[in-house]
């Protein structure tokens, strides 16, 4: 075994072993020779290097740098991807410093001089060696912090959980519940490292984050102020998790899927108790052609008309509908569509799911209750919805997704009649360049708003945009208030659709900004110390009942 990655071993308690050349070996007090032309690398800086990239690369080049919706990073290459041993120095900086047109971000001023230097060498050595992590290594980390005896069985507290808000601040590694009838802060609650999104059970009274780091925590909002009652880590690397909703399964099973390893857990939704493991490897949608080993489960959703969940095999292309009738053997329909899949989310009718296969430009369209693919429909440049908004004109029922790496919003028509599952109309927002993230509507609303995330230029990413669903025209762009700084990310609405929040992160002045729905003009920015790198913010009776 080769070395073994920093965050791998937090969790094993391993003593660290390292080699670049492949051998196993310990780290001794005298370094040995290495040839001239060898990369040289220290272990502290192979450690370093490894939660850069962990943190910064691993979502799109793979956990094991085999590469998913960018490039393998290999030192020699693996047939399709340049080596990084030919690319050198100096080529791996440009792409780091600089981006692509394709996508990736520039990473001049996010990452520091020190650490693009490192990354420049890291990516020239071989990559750690993911270590076993199964039911076993997985219930050694649970824990059940209150018993289901030890809670309430109803809320202690009169205010409305329905417009609670689960704000994720990510670099802090904590997630905040915001009362969105007062804007007061409930509790910020130490979670897991870089948490990615949040989901609720099905009854709205869980909150569930899941992080960078695999972990997933549960918090309770029937306490007086929110708390947590169990955590666990499902795997080194997750992004998603979702609960059964389907009726009579409520709050019952919890679904986690990892990056790495590549694998779905079920876990009992009331104590996070693991029920099963699941490994995803096998072979892509194209047939028989390549097996891949590192297949990660990318968004998931549960479904409300059957007692199934969508888990969305990345690097394989699979949308996996898994039965959880019987959780410990869950038996799982594959269907193939297209690579790699990423963010997705229902049709207003609740039948059809929509993903992302970001590489092949493309929006897979699922039938669940019938478990087939319905079609595959080309949109743009890495379509990038969230999980999509749907909102109704002349048209019909629109779902719409926005790009990453072009400027276009598609709308797909998923009502019955001429055109449906084909894009029936397209925008734009003002400006160049794509680097939008996610997009938003509400039943009650007749906006449409768009990010700018990712896009390189400061003009761009520090706004978002908005739409008339009518008439699908460009109303207005909102750059934010003076005070904030950073990039503008992820909308939500509060439960009434009158109110739509906006993170400002990866800037010096973090915020979360409050803009009225129907003047569009700021009503409230909550900043303050406790505001660190705001991400994804879910309101609980949106996310509960799939509302975007
Ligand atoms: Fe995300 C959703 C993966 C980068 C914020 N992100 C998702 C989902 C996946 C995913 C698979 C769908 C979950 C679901 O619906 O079940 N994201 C990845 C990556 O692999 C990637 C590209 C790189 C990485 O290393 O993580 C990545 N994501 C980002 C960011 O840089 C963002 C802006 C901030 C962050 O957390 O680092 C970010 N992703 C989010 C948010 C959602 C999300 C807020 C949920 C959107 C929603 O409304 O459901």
């Amino acid at each position: 075994m080769r070395r073994i990655h920093i965050f791998y071993l937090a969790i094993i308690g391993s003593v660290a072993l390292y080699s670049c050349g492949g051998e196993t070996k310990k780290p001794t007090a005298a370094p040995e020779e290495k040839p001239k032309d060898e990369i040289q690398i220290t272990e502290a800086e192979m450690d370093q290097g490894s939660a850069i990239y962990f943190d910064r690369c691993a979502g799109c080049h793979g956990s094991s740098r085999k590469g998913a919706t960018g490039p393998s990073l290999l030192p020699d290459g693996d047939g399709k991807a340049i080596a990084t041993k030919a690319l050198g120095a100096q080529g791996i900086r440009t792409f780091i410093e600089n981006g692509t047109p394709g996508g990736m971000p520039e990473w001049r001023g996010i990452l520091t001089e020190q650490e693009i230097e490192l990354l420049t060498r890291f990516l020239q050595v071989e990559p750690p060696v993911v270590p076993p992590f199964g039911i076993d290594e997985i219930a050694a980390t649970w824990n059940l912090i209150v018993p289901v005896e030890g809670r309430p069985t109803k809320p202690v507290h009169s205010r409305n959980i329905d417009n609670y808000f689960g704000v994720i601040m990510r670099d802090a590694g904590k997630v905040a519940v915001i009362d969105g009838d007062t804007k007061e802060k409930l509790a910020v609650l130490k979670t897991g490292f870089a948490v990615h999104i949040l989901r609720t059970s099905a009854t709205g009274r869980y909150i569930y984050s899941v992080g960078r780091d695999g972990r997933i925590t549960m918090i309770d909002t029937y306490t007086e102020t929110p708390t947590i009652v169990a955590e666990v880590r499902g795997a080194f690397d997750a992004r998603s998790v979702d609960v059964s909703k389907f009726k009579g399964y409520e709050d019952k099973y919890l679904v986690f899927g990892g990056y790495s390893p590549s694998h779905i857990v079920i876990f009992d939704a009331q104590t996070l108790e693991p029920i099963s493991v699941t490994p995803t490897a096998g072979n892509a949608c194209d047939g028989d052609k390549e097996f891949v080993e590192e297949a990660r489960v990318a968004s998931i959703v549960a479904s409300h008309t059957d007692p199934v969940w969508i888990c969305n095999i990345k690097e394989r292309g699979m949308v996996d509908i898994v039965d959880y009738t019987d959780p410990k053997n869950p038996k799982i329909t594959e269907i193939p569509s297209a690579r790699f899949l990423h963010d997705g989310g229902w049709d207003a009718s609740g039948k059809y799911f929509l993903v992302a296969a970001n590489a092949a430009n493309k929006i897979v369209i699922i039938d669940v209750p019938n478990k087939k693919l319905v079609d595959i429909v080309e949109t743009g440049i890495k379509p990038h919805p969230g999980r999509g908004a749907n909102i109704k004109n002349d048209l019909g029922q629109l779902w719409v997704t926005s790009h990453l790496g072009e400027n276009k919003l598609s709308c797909i028509k998923t009502d019955a009649g001429e055109g449906q599952w084909t894009v029936v109309k397209e925008m734009k927002a003002p400006g160049n360049g794509g680097g939008a993230l996610f997009v938003k509507s509400h039943p009650k609303s007749k906006n449409l708003w768009v990010d700018r995330t990712l896009n390189p230029d400061k003009a761009m990413h520090s706004v978002v945009d908005v739409f008339d669903t009518q008439t699908l025209e460009h109303k207005k762009t909102i750059t934010m208030p003076e005070g904030a700084d950073g990039r503008m990310v992820h909308m939500e609405y509060n439960k009434a659709g009158n109110e739509v929040w906006i993170s400002v992160f990866m800037g010096v002045n973090s915020a979360i900004l409050i803009y009225d729905d129907k003047t569009l003009e700021l009503k409230k920015s909550i900043q303050g110390d406790w505001v660190q790198n705001p991400t994804g913010k879910f309101n609980i009776y949106n996310t509960t009942n799939d509302i975007y």
